[in-house]
């Protein structure tokens, strides 16, 4: 039997997971958890990317105790967040994340020498305001200039366990830096940006074999031996591979931090309306796009919640919302005073005040708001995939940590009047397994992969209950006025 681990940090927590399969049926056992999040320093904020990287070891040093000698390793992180390398492998500089308000401007001035519109022909990559491009684009011009390598975090990660680096294309996707047509890093991009080509590393597909971890690592932590295997290193693209579809027209909420909703495509889908409405093409394992909207997602209530000292759980938010009157206030989830304000449960009020709707005031009605917000959310962007691609999704899958979300998944059923197929909560780990699996030959392609998913995991069906349609057409429409920015 072989041992498979998956790394998968996310913005708020990571995780090291061991991964087996038994007779068709994939088995989890978490061995390491630890917090994540940006550190505040003047103003900025930034990653501790060298506690990623002890944290990851600890996980290692856990699996051997737990007798693992030898195993495949994943790793999966956010996107679009990189590390500065200079000429003798260090490392240059913090680690920004990409809710620094340095970018607040950047992509205002950069489309003053590229058109948004040009920029989508060429990547077919979302307006987000901290795509790397953007990011780059107002980073200090003396460590640009001294760094030889840009690396994306889970590709640092490798290069720092494996001294190899390789530059994973489901994440460099997310650098909104790659050409649709040549497949690679456009030049003419990264020449705006004062950028060369050879800063870059390789591209390499989900599967590729990086190599053992090093062997000075391996000796001074008493490590197993471990081969790196590129997962499909972007989380969300990981999430997709787990989704457990059958058939073809299906869609996916991939519900953690953000809600990232969308399509698996076999082509990018680059129209005019696409690009006005600011659906993304990242590229994902096997040649396929995700055609994707990014939406605020459970960031605004993990906010919320911190804000009340964490007095509640996510679960008793969510009883509390239940109880509270529905679609008494709506926000614009995605409008960018909700990225990183100092107070959200504020921000959240103010917004309300502005618009003239009655101002949320218990944790009840202020999680109401958000979840009355991300469903109508849900419901409006399924609505326009199916109209951009011209296909009715006949199953939603929402997978990730949101799927435990009851009151968020039936209230989405109900708007949507579709069937919601939830779980499992641990697709991400399963998407960067799946790859580990198929890379050694355990398991043959996806569809096979996504069949053991689901038969290994319990998946609960959410069907809609009947909605008053006056209702449902007075909440779509005010809605769909709160989000008078086409860029959301
Ligand atoms: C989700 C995610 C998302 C990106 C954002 C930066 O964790 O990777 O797909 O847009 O973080």
């Amino acid at each position: 039997m072989n041992n498979y681990l998956a790394v998968d940090i996310g913005a708020s927590s990571g995780r090291v997971i061991w991964g087996t399969l038994q007779e068709g049926v994939l088995r989890l056992q978490e061995i390491h958890r630890f917090n994540n999040g940006f550190i505040e320093k003047e103003g900025h904020f930034y990653w501790d990317i060298e506690n990623l990287l002890r944290q990851i070891i600890q996980g290692l040093q856990q699996a051997k105790r737990l007798g693992v000698e030898e195993c495949t390793l994943g790793i999966d992180t956010w996107a679009v967040d990189y590390v500065l390398v200079g000429s003798s492998g260090e490392r240059i500089g913090e680690v920004y994340s990409y809710r620094d308000p340095r970018t607040d401007r950047a992509a205002n001035l950069l489309h003053q020498k590229i058109s948004f519109q040009e920029l989508y022909a060429k990547t077919g990559i979302q307006q987000l305001s901290f795509n790397t491009l953007y990011q780059l684009s107002v980073h200090e011009q003396e460590e640009l200039r001294k760094a030889e390598q840009i690396m994306l975090v889970p590709d640092y990660l490798h290069y720092r366990l494996t001294g190899i680096s390789k530059s994973e294309v489901t994440n460099a996707s997310t650098t909104q830096m790659l050409n649709l047509h040549t497949q690679d890093y456009d030049v003419d991009l990264l020449a705006l940006l004062g950028l060369q080509r050879n800063q870059f590393p390789a591209l390499v597909q989900p599967g590729f074999r990086l190599g053992p971890i090093r062997e000075e690592l391996v000796q001074a932590y008493h490590l197993p031996r471990c081969e790196l295997i590129c997962a499909a290193t972007h989380d969300t693209a990981s999430a997709v591979l787990g989704v457990p579809a059958r058939g073809e027209s299906w869609g996916y909420l991939s519900s953690g931090t953000w809600s990232l909703i969308g399509v698996e495509r076999k082509q990018p889908l680059t129209s005019h309306l696409a690009m006005e409405s600011n659906y993304t093409n990242e590229w994902g394992a096997f040649g396929t796009y995700r055609f994707l909207k990014n939406v605020m997602g459970m960031w605004l209530i993990q906010q919320v919640r911190k804000e009340y000292d964490n007095a509640y759980s996510f679960a008793e938010l969510a009883e509390l919302a239940t109880a509270a009157e529905p679609f008494r206030s709506l926000i614009p989830c995605n409008d960018d005073r909700f990225l990183n304000p100092p107070n959200m449960t504020e921000a959240i009020r103010s917004f309300c005040a502005q618009t003239g709707q009655p101002v949320p005031n218990t944790p009840g009605e202020i999680a109401r708001c958000i979840f009355d917000s991300l469903a109508l959310s849900y419901d409006a962007y399924v609505r326009e995939i199916e109209k951009m691609t011209g296909e009715n999704l006949e199953e939603l899958h929402i997978v990730g940590g949101g799927s435990n979300n009851e009151f968020l998944c039936q209230l989405s059923a109900d708007l949507l009047g579709k069937d919601i197929e939830a779980g499992p909560t641990e697709s991400t780990v399963l998407g960067n397994l799946a790859i580990q699996m198929i890379a050694d030959g355990a398991i043959r392609d996806i569809q096979e992969a996504r069949a053991i998913i689901r038969h290994s995991f319990a998946i609960r069906t959410y069907k809609p209950r009947p909605v008053d349609p006056n209702m449902l057409a007075e909440q779509r429409t005010k809605f769909h006025s709160l989000h008078f920015n086409r860029i959301n």
